[in-house]
């Protein structure tokens, strides 16, 4: 019997937390913290520390399920794939390929083989029917990042590690371990800030733990960040005045944006925020006088109706203070897989969305998605075009979409329906076929994504610990599914071997991506096809590295600090750092009128998240349910009151989409009109095949999100600042 120590990243959150797995026969006995690995050094948090449960879960799907006479039987590979084959050929034979959806879910990021494979995938199925969780997510970031940098992608990350003072809004990440910033062990990144004389401001409508570790703690009423935002700029401006520094001439528009936010100042938006003039003035003074500052927003702030806009704010309070692209202040990741700006003159072609419409509501389409707030309006209603299949991976919309009871009874309605999951959940039940993906003890991992979100450039690598073959692993990668799907969706035959089908797919990505074949291949092309692609993206990027220099390095490879980029790195027409994009400024007109307009009243719902869960899933594993349940209602001591509830007790929660029966938690730690349950539980729903979410099932806090109000530029849900009403349960209910 002897030991065998593996090290890898862990795939759960965009933390990338470096692993150390110990393996016995075969089996991973235990995992740590990696005190190696060149960005997390040690650090891990109860999820990732399981990684080896959600490997060994009994009811992780090991083989493809085909639905017969509404129950899941068994079924190989090669039954799966014909049976989708036929299922979607029906579909197609009708001659719209907009018939056929798909919905790609958040650990798609996270999953080296789907980040390859989506691509090749989307194109031979030919839809305009893509929906995935950046709509009830980060999309407004995108949006604001296309508008202001001609780039979607390039989001800045706060500089945690050398900034004097950091601003927060809407992201609690002592229990998230951080969003659209990977920085593993982010609160101890935080208590360095303070332990070097910095300040941390947390703004946040709940008392969370992030707020515990920050020097300030701002409560805002929920959705109304952005004009917070705007008057913070409003008292910049008129204060002690922008200061753009280095950035002055890389920047244009200003003018135009400080003249059309003037109507937003402390004393104007005070009551809609309910934050007192003094404090934004003060907040804003000290942003400005900070030798470096960043402001950074997150879930709260972007999954509002008002999400690009703040998404916007928060990178003009950054331009304003000379704090975009600065050491300390918030910056642009540099990929080890991007080429280098070096000899690239700035500006391009621009971004826009709305190159076509969705069929239903008209909203435009962004970076090639519809939101998924109108998913169900395409599936029910009838017409041309309508959506008669849908393809689903690594998502459960079931739950994490605005008023999901709606969706679901959508999904129940589809002709056919192919769910490519670990688990038989929520979602994937609707599915006709579900195609398993292998644990990630069997995946080759590389977080394409967020090496460009991250606080230090830094690159790893960690190969499969598990063959393909394993008895507990089903066989197929989710490359492979996804080239099979797109061999399918090209009108070819799914039994074709399927080494040809990865090269296909490989020499198609190789062709794309611009790469030498010939050349550059030749050192490539003894991998797997997954490896072989990775390899070439690394050799050209910047940093000139090979997949063989990461083999070497099991631990990562640090490449640095972060780097100013500008402005060799803008894609804008003008090559400038665009302020005042149109959709933006007439969006931000849109604001400023709706601050005449008085809120509805009443209480409004927020979510939270909690360390030991992740969004609708991991609540399998027993050891990160049990004990007190999480699924609670947050609801502040004078609310409960107000409405005769006491702690304990089942509280009756109703929105304009449902209602659902909570069991309330009376605490300070939320404000007053504010209640709060956290999303991605309701486990208890017939014909799923995961018993210990299931007994602690908790309710589905999206029955009460609506799926009519989303941010117009981006598409974004709103999943926070959700009107309702509570009461104590009759015994008649
Ligand atoms: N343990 C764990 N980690 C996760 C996840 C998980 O489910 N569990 N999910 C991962 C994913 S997919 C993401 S996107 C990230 C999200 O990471 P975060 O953005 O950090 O998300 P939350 O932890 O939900 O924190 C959101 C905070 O916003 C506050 N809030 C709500 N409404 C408003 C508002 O209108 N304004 C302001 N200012 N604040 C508001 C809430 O009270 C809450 O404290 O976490 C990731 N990490
Ligand atoms: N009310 C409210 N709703 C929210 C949020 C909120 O804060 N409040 N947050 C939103 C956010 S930020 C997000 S990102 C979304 C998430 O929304 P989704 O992505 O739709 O849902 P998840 O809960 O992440 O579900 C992940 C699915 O992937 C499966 N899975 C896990 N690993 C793998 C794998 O390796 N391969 C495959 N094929 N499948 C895998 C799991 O079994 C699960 O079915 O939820 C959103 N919904
Ligand atoms: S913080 Fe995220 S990446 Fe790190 S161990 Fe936990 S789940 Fe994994
Ligand atoms: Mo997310």
């Amino acid at each position: 019997m002897t030991d065998e120590v593996h090290y890898r990243t862990c795939p759960l959150c965009e933390a990338t937390c470096g692993l150390e797995l110990t393996m016995r026969d075969g089996t991973v006995v235990r995992v740590r913290g990696d005190r190696n690995d060149v960005f997390s050094k040690g650090y891990i948090c109860p999820k990732g520390s399981l990684l080896h449960k959600l490997a060994d879960d009994p009811d992780r799907l090991r083989s493809p399920l085909i639905k017969r006479d509404g129950e899941f039987v068994e079924a190989t590979w090669d039954e799966a794939f014909a049976a989708v084959a036929e299922g979607l050929g029906r579909v197609w034979d009708a001659g719209d390929r907009n018939a056929v959806a798909v919905y790609l879910g958040n650990p798609t990021v996270h999953n080296l083989g789907a980040m390859l494979g989506t691509k090749p995938f989307l194109r031979a199925l030919g839809t305009r029917n893509l929906y995935s969780a950046s709509t009830v997510d980060q999309m407004p970031r995108h949006v604001s990042s296309g508008a202001m940098f001609g780039r979607p992608d390039s989001i800045p990350v706060p500089d945690l590690d050398r900034t004097d003072y950091l601003l927060m809004l809407g992201a609690n990440p002592a229990e998230s371990n951080g969003s659209l910033c990977t920085a593993p062990d982010f609160m101890g990144r935080v208590a360095a800030i303070r332990a070097r004389g910095g300040r941390v401001v947390v703004v946040d409508p709940r008392r969370t733990r992030t707020v515990h570790a920050a020097d300030e703690h701002v409560t805002i009423r929920p959705g109304t960040d952005a004009w917070w935002l705007g008057a913070i700029v409003t008292e910049i401006a008129r204060g002690p005045g922008c200061n753009l520094g280095a950035l002055a001439p890389h920047v244009s528009g200003l003018d135009e944006v400080l003249d059309a936010l003037g109507p937003l100042d402390a004393a104007s938006v005070a009551e809609r925020c309910g934050i007192d003039a003094a404090t934004t003035r003060r907040i804003a003074v000290a942003l400005r006088a900070a030798p470096t500052a960043a402001v950074y927003g997150r879930i709260g702030t972007h999954t509002t109706e008002w999400g690009t806009l703040a998404s916007w704010l928060a990178d003009v309070i950054n331009v304003i203070t000379g704090n975009l692209d600065r050491p300390g202040g918030a910056m642009f990741p540099t990929p080890a897989i991007a080429p280098s700006d070096e000899a690239r003159e700035p500006g391009g072609r621009g971004w826009t969305a709305g190159r076509w419409a969705s069929r239903v509501r008209g909203v435009p389409e962004v970076r090639g998605e519809f939101p998924v707030a109108t998913l169900a309006d395409e599936i029910e209603t009838p017409g041309p075009g309508r959506v008669r299949a849908l393809i689903t991976h690594a998502g459960n919309p079931v739950r994490s979409a605005p008023n999901s009871e709606r969706l679901d009874r959508a999904l129940a309605s589809l002709e056919f329906m192919v769910s490519i999951d670990i688990y038989l959940n929520e979602t994937t039940r609707h599915a006709d076929v579900i195609l398993p993906s292998p644990s990630p003890l069997a995946k080759a991992h590389c977080d394409l994504a967020f090496m460009g979100l991250s606080v230090r450039n830094v690159v790893n690598y960690s190969p499969a610990i598990r063959p393909a073959d394993h008895p507990d692993e089903p066989g197929l990668g989710d490359f492979e599914i996804f080239a099979t799907l797109a061999l399918i969706a090209s009108g070819l035959v799914p039994d074709a071997d399927r080494g040809i089908v990865t090269g296909l797919m490989v020499s198609a990505l190789a062709t794309e991506g611009g790469f030498d074949v010939d050349h550059e291949t030749a050192a490539a092309t003894n991998q797997p096809p997954v490896e072989a692609i990775l390899d070439l993206m690394l050799r050209r990027g910047w940093a000139g590295l090979t997949l063989d220099d990461l083999r070497a390095h099991p631990h990562g490879i640090d490449l640095g600090a972060l780097v100013p980029r500008l402005p060799a790195m803008l894609r804008t027409p003008s090559g400038t750092v665009e302020l005042a994009a149109p959709p933006i400024m007439r969006e931000a007109e849109r604001l400023v009128a709706a601050l005449a307009t008085p809120p509805a009243g009443g209480l409004v719902l927020v979510g939270r998240r909690h360390e030991r869960s992740n969004n609708s899933w991991m609540h399998n594993i027993e050891r990160l349910v049990s004990g007190r349940s999480r699924c609670t209602l947050e609801i502040n001591p004078e609310d409960a009151c107000a409405a005769g509830i006491a702690d304990g007790d089942e509280a009756l929660v109703e929105s304009a989409a449902g209602s659902l029966v909570a069991t309330a938690e009376v605490t300070d730690a939320i404000a007053r009109g504010t209640v709060c349950l956290p999303h991605g539980w309701g486990h208890d729903v017939a014909g799923t095949r995961q018993r210990t979410a299931a007994s602690t099932a908790g309710v589905n806090s999206n029955v009460l999100t609506t799926d009519d109000v989303i941010d117009p530029l981006s598409g974004n849900a709103r999943l926070n600042g959700i009107p309702v009403s509570v009461r104590a349960v009759a015994p008649a209910d």
